[in-house]
């Protein structure tokens, strides 16, 4: 059965859909569930957007009528309020946040439906809208509200489009396709524009941004063969530049401009925890080396969160790296 089909079957029976994503959301967890609530009503059919918490500001924008609603505004205890619940871009029910998760936990896993694209067991992608090579989770549903017959306009079009731009950091990743091309002239011959989407999200920063992000990068560091860099975040940084670890994700693809890298590491301290993001400058699957460190993601872009709970943060990264050294050896 292919997605739409298998999308189809699950909502044909439902009166009231929840429609969530993972905490903390990025532009492609939040553009698909806007992209996918908004088809959903074209459809008639009752749905609604509930986050854990209510969308940042700098997101506002991409949900004009306010679609995405925090939990405390709609859930009051009926679990019976809603008959499908919708998960978009994860595919482990544990990452929507925790009241959120004890909330869907009373559900039957069958009225929980993901809409994804990252790794997951086959029993999963074979019950689920998941397909592990789109290139985000924006370009799923943009396909298939697509495949149920709903015509784009310019309000559908935006947060589906900057979803996939946001995923595949401006058209770069190799799961970019013909067909992630081919949704996008779509997307874009509603009258939605390039720059205008473009600066929607990356083009709103303050000039306390660029003085972090210029803190941050003169903290890269690269191992001797230079194919390791990384760099370093640490609380007392973002504080001091008044930034939020949310706004700071995109740092780590400024390593990929560098000569002979193969895999960008940033190190987030948060509290007890060490956050790892990982990109790959190549054909190096850090997914992989994720797993192997105790995390999971694409072959592209993955991450892991490792304890650093009375460690030294630069003794942990620097085990970290000669880790990572040789889990790269492995794969060459
Ligand atoms: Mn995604």
């Amino acid at each position: 059965m292919d997605l739409t089909q298998k999308f189809k079957a699950k909502i044909q029976s439902a009166k009231r859909i929840l429609i969530t994503t993972h905490m903390m959301p990025d532009a492609d967890g939040i553009g698909s569930e806007i992209g996918l609530c908004m088809a959903l009503k074209k459809m008639g059919v009752d749905a609604a957007c509930v986050n854990e918490e209510g969308l940042l500001e700098r997101y506002h924008y991409l949900d004009p009528k306010s679609i995405v609603k925090p939990m405390d505004a709609v859930i009051k205890k009926k679990t019976e309020a809603f008959d499908l619940c919708i998960v978009v871009d994860t595919n482990s029910i544990e990452r929507v946040g925790n009241r959120m998760y004890e909330y869907l936990k009373k559900y039957d896993p069958k009225d929980i439906l993901f809409v994804d694209h990252h790794p997951a067991k086959a029993a999963l992608v074979k019950e689920h809208c998941i397909d592990i090579t789109a290139a985000a989770t924006g370009q799923i549903v943009g396909l298939m509200i697509q495949a149920l017959g709903i015509k784009f306009d310019k309000e559908l079009a935006l947060p589906i489009y900057t979803a996939i731009l946001i995923d595949t950091s401006s058209f770069r990743y190799p799961t970019v396709s013909g067909k992630t091309h081919r949704l996008i002239a779509d997307l874009l011959d509603t009258g939605i524009e390039a720059p205008i989407a473009y600066n929607g999200i990356y083009g709103t920063k303050k000039v306390s941004h660029m003085h972090l992000l210029g803190t941050i990068l003169t903290s890269t560091h690269s191992n001797k063969s230079g194919e390791i860099a990384w760099i370093t975040l640490n609380n007392s940084t973002l504080t001091k530049f008044n930034g939020d670890m949310e706004d700071t994700h995109a740092f780590i693809n400024h390593l990929l401009v560098l000569d002979n890298i193969k895999v960008a590491c940033m190190f987030r301290e948060d509290g007890d925890e060490l956050k790892v993001s990982l990109r790959s400058g190549g054909d190096i699957d850090v997914g992989n080396i994720a797993r192997a460190i105790g995390g999971g993601g694409h072959s592209h872009s993955a991450a892991t969160i490792l304890n650093i709970k009375n460690k030294k943060i630069d003794t942990v990264i620097s085990e970290t790296i000669l880790k990572m050294e040789d889990l790269l050896k492995l794969q060459k």
